[in-house]
């Protein structure tokens, strides 16, 4: 399927064709103080401080991709809430003005001589540079796909091609398996593969097929969800709406042309089992940036290697990480990328000073866990995998107010707030809603 094949390079049409945004035109070499890698959530948000802080000439951002997209949209898009056409946006428009965009693919990025270089030979050096590739969908390790995409039954809310396909999916069911998959590696918003099921459940008893239907997860993780106080709440879910649970269970192939699935014991790897699917949901094994990993900036895993605490590279103090491309010990989502602008920005104008950066990121991450068409738990957490709450509620329980605040709040403050460098999380906000508290 050569469009699932451009994924991996590029969320939108007319991808890796490169030129350039700015009126200079292109020329072989360019240098800026600041150089950006990425234009998703934590690149444009960074290009947007950087600007603030050293002007827009100082600035450069390279991103291959025509469209922006609001990921956390596509949960709502796989289950026919909100329509694909609201989650993307022009790169031209959330680049900020008078910031350089090569509109370009980087090849490779060498610290030791200060440069980077794009598909199309460019080389680009900098004074300090900022690394935000995200992390690479790899549905190709699953035997069969991406091909069996081409097939009905089955979608995929993590890309652009097949979110709708979801969607399609679960209006065309009739009766048998709805299943759903967690891989075996680190994922961006480890809650969007259940809250897919969730969305699916509550759908089919809408339209009173639920009766039909076997609701299955089938995750590689030995748990529902990683922080104990969410978990003990979606077990409750699960248990009072019939979904069956099944640990340890890792996707290797999708037979589509049969509507079956394949998984592995991952306590037994010889044992398999194979699932007949009327509904198949696939979430991919991910992995880190293959630019990231093939260069000296990648730890042992691949993920850049960034300091826990303030986000400078571990070996080249000139060169600094944020959201999913790093090897911060948190979960991956756009909530997790607005706390770590703010400490960014912060390291970045000490180190400018030759000054020892003095905020610490706490590893703030979110994951609004949504559990019907009108209910969200909002999940929010630190490094220690402790509640990390901005409401003074309980927020293990599901709550109407969480999902507007997730599917009509939060895109306003993601493209006016986030990608602007004026929202930095909830952090200030919580300090004042848990005032009264204390
Ligand atoms: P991205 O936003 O993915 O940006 C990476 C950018 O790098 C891309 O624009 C890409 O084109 C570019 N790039 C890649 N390779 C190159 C290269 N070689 N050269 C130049 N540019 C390159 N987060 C939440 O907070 N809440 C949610 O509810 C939520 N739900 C989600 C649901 C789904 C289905 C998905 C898919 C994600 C969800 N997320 C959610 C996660 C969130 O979208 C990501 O964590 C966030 O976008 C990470 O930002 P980033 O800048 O690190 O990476
Ligand atoms: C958040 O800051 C953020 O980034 C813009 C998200 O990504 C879309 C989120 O999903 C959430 C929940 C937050 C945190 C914001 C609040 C108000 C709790």
């Amino acid at each position: 399927m050569a469009t699932l094949a451009r994924l991996q390079r590029c969320h939108s049409a007319g991808a890796g064709v490169p030129r350039f945004h700015s009126s200079s035109g292109a020329c072989a070499k360019e240098h800026y103080k600041m150089l950006v890698l990425g234009g998703g959530s934590g690149g444009i948000a960074m290009s947007a401080r950087m600007k603030r802080r050293l002007g827009a000439g100082n600035v450069a951002v390279v991103e291959p991709c025509e469209t922006h997209y609001y990921q956390p949209i596509w949960t709502l898009v796989g289950a026919g809430a909100k329509s694909l056409g609201t989650s993307g946006r022009p790169t031209a428009s959330v680049v900020p003005s008078g910031v350089k965009w090569v509109k370009s693919k980087v090849q490779e990025i060498n610290p030791d001589s200060n440069t980077v270089r794009t598909d199309n030979g460019m080389e680009i050096s900098y004074e300090y540079l900022i690394v935000a590739l995200g992390l690479e969908l790899h549905y190709e390790k699953i035997k069969g796909l991406p091909e069996g995409f081409e097939h009905p039954k089955i979608g995929s809310n993590y890309s652009i091609q097949t979110v709708e396909k979801t969607w399609r999916a679960l209006q065309d069911f009739r009766e048998g398996n709805a299943v759903f998959t967690f891989p075996n590696t680190p994922v961006k918003c480890a809650g969007a593969p259940q809250k897919i099921m969730y969305l699916t459940d509550s759908f089919l008893r809408k339209t009173g097929k639920r009766a039909k239907a076997n609701i299955i997860y089938n995750t590689s993780l030995p748990v529902l969800f990683g922080v104990k106080k969410y978990a003990d709440s979606l077990w409750e879910i699960v248990r009072s709406r019939d979904l069956r649970v099944n640990l340890r269970h890792n996707l290797i192939e999708v037979r589509a042309d049969k509507q079956e699935a394949v998984f592995e014991n991952l306590d037994n790897p010889s044992e398999t089992k194979v699932f007949q699917y009327e509904m198949l949901h696939v979430t991919p094994p991910m992995g880190p940036s293959p630019v990231v990993k093939g260069s000296s900036l990648a730890d042992e895993t691949g993920w850049l290697n960034v300091d826990k605490d303030t986000l400078q590279h571990k070996k080249f103090p000139n060169v600094f990480g944020i959201g999913d491309c790093t090897n911060l010990p948190t979960s991956k989502t756009a909530a997790a990328v607005a706390a770590q602008t703010a400490i960014l920005d912060r390291t970045i104008s000490k180190v400018m000073k030759n000054e020892k950066p003095d905020k610490k990121y706490d590893g703030y991450t979110s994951c609004p866990l949504v559990t019907s068409f009108n209910t969200v738990i909002l999940a929010e957490f630190d490094y220690n995998g402790q509640p990390l709450e901005t409401f003074p509620i309980d927020q293990g329980k599901e709550r109407r107010i969480m999902y507007h605040m997730k599917a009509d709040l939060m895109p306003h403050i993601y493209w006016q707030g986030l990608l602007r460098g004026l929202w930095g999380g909830p952090g200030p906000y919580r300090k004042l809603l848990h005032l009264g508290m204390k």
